[in-house]
């Protein structure tokens, strides 16, 4: 401690800006507002906490810095979970602080308490806690930057009395963290003789590079030991680049086909991802048999659940440079990923066409659009470090918001492809998209539906579906309710224009894209 008094205000100000934080994701109420008297940075305010949360992902993931949030108290905490628990999976490192009534009340059950504040987050953040007594908050605050920004990143939860900001305590002393942990050397010289003695080596690339920042690390080892590259089942982030001759294309969450896949590959690398994602069960082994598998990972859940093979802990990027030192060269010599060209026709593949062929050349795609993603896969290449974002949850509601924070991290144009459906979980982030003047176009790929409930349910052997016609919606009409510019695209004849249009504006637009 530095024997300074101050307010637990200015000492929770110093912490944030101490960490790196330049403004608050928020949405206030009675038990938060001491917290913003003289608040040093901009506050950020989303409709919804769910809104809330998605832009505070965004922003931490296109900064690389952590996030701070602040909700209300035990509502606004449980309308942000859906995303809270994205931003577990995603292993974002963001601090939500949330309001909490006054200590000398809470014996008396009040409005708008927190009753068990710490419990309602769990198991979605990696620390929880409500300090003890007022002068505890700084040290609450440390720990939890601290935890956040540990590998596996991950979001971590304070809640705070609102009567505390007010009381004295002593400036702690702000500690400097190196946080990185580079792999076993030993670990990495024996995978590194797993890939010499191939004969067709593969890597399989999961969200984990990107968060570890390994995107130049991953193509360097590639191009050294000539293997083909695989995007790991689901991956929410951009993994490779998607033009290049080595990539190989994406793994489905599907056992079966998981096996075919990497059928003809005698040793295979997984880095920063499990072993695997599957999305419905199946059977046989988790890769063909006659294969060796080793995996790199800086989450211990990875190799916890390692079903077989041979595990390393530790950065992922700083491990496979190293494994690109230790392995010998060799020519590549395996297919390539090849991109289609489909007829022109108001659906996914073809607008998606477009939207690859008019972008801004260092534009950022978001999705979530989930019939739409193989499609996507097909035709719309992600080429650049940072070009693309998704949830590594599956859970709806995230990406719109999510671009709106990533608009604000990063001075590139943004591009979220939309589901109908998925648009409006959080439809009302459009609010904040206009108040911060937010470089997004909003793409809604509108089929009126949840058309991959209806598409998925041949795998449980039905033929309907209840509840998944959302036909009537107007994407239009409800961008302009909340003050941002949109077009609706009903023909082909209008695409281009539309596209383009919405490309050069410098804030925020929404294209109602009307599809089969
Ligand atoms: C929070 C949440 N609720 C429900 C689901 C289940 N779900 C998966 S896909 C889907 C439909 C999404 O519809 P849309 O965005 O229009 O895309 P489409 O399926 O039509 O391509 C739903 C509801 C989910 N993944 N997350």
């Amino acid at each position: 401690m530095t024997n300074e008094k101050v307010t637990v205000r200015e000492a929770a100000f110093r912490i944030f800006q101490h960490f790196g934080v330049d403004r608050l994701f928020g949405n206030p109420g009675s038990t938060e507002l001491p917290m913003l008297k003289a608040m040093p940075f901009p506050y950020v305010m989303g409709l919804n906490e769910a809104v809330v949360m998605g832009m505070a992902d965004g922003y931490a993931r296109a900064t690389g810095k952590p996030s701070l949030v602040n909700l209300h108290s035990s509502a606004g905490t449980g309308h942000s979970l859906g995303n809270l628990f994205t931003a577990y999976k995603n292993n974002t490192p963001i601090v939500v602080t949330a309001g909490q009534q006054a200590r000398s009340i809470l014996p008396h059950d009040p409005f708008l308490f927190a009753e068990r504040a710490t419990e309602f987050p769990r198991p979605y953040v990696k620390f929880s806690v409500e300090p003890a007594r007022a002068e505890d908050v700084p040290l609450a605050l440390i720990r939890a930057f601290i935890t956040a920004l540990t590998p596996p990143m991950g979001p971590v939860f304070v809640s705070i009395p609102v009567d505390d900001w007010d009381r004295e305590c002593e400036m702690p002393l702000l500690p400097e963290v190196a946080l990185t942990r580079t792999p076993d050397g030993d670990g990495l010289e024996r995978i590194a003789r797993m890939l010499d003695a191939a004969s067709r080596p593969a890597l399989v690339l999961g969200t984990g590079v990107a968060n570890c920042g390994g995107w130049e690390d991953a193509i360097e080892l590639a191009e050294k030991i000539g293997a083909s590259v695989w995007a790991a089942p689901y991956a929410a982030r951009e993994t490779f680049p998607e033009n290049h001759p080595q990539f190989a294309g994406f793994l489905p969450a599907w056992r079966d086909q998981i096996q075919t896949l990497l059928d003809p590959f005698d040793a295979i690398l997984v880095a920063g991802a499990p072993v695997f994602t599957y999305h419905v069960e199946g059977s046989g082994p988790h890769w063909p048999r006659h294969a060796q598998l080793a995996a790199l990972s800086d989450d211990p859940n990875h190799l916890a659940a390692l079903p077989g093979g041979f595990g390393v802990l530790g950065d992922v990027g700083a491990g496979l440079a190293i494994i690109s030192e230790f392995a010998k060269e060799r020519a590549f010599n395996g297919p390539s990923h090849q991109l289609k060209s489909p007829e022109p026709a108001m659906n996914a593949p073809y607008v998606l066409k477009r939207v690859s062929e008019l972008r801004p050349e260092q534009a950022v795609i978001v999705e979530e659009a989930p019939t739409a993603r193989g499609p996507e896969h097909d035709v719309l290449p992600i080429t650049r470090e940072g070009g693309f974002y998704t949830c590594a949850s599956g859970g709806l509601g995230y990406s719109l918001p999510a671009s709106i924070g990533i608009a604000l991290g990063q001075p590139d144009k943004v591009i979220a492809i939309l589901g109908d459906g998925s648009a409006m979980y959080t439809i009302q982030g459009l609010f904040a998209a206009k108040l911060e003047a937010a470089n997004v176009s909003f793409v809604i790929l509108n089929n009126a539906a949840y058309a991959a409930l209806t598409g998925f349910s041949g795998e449980f052997g039905m033929n309907h579906v209840p509840g998944c016609d959302l036909s009537g919606l107007d994407f239009a009409l409800l961008a302009e309710g909340h003050g941002v510019p949109a077009r609706r695209v009903d023909t082909l004849g209008e695409l281009d224009e539309a596209l383009e249009w919405s490309f050069a504006q410098t804030g925020p637009s929404l294209l109602d894209i009307r599809i089969a």
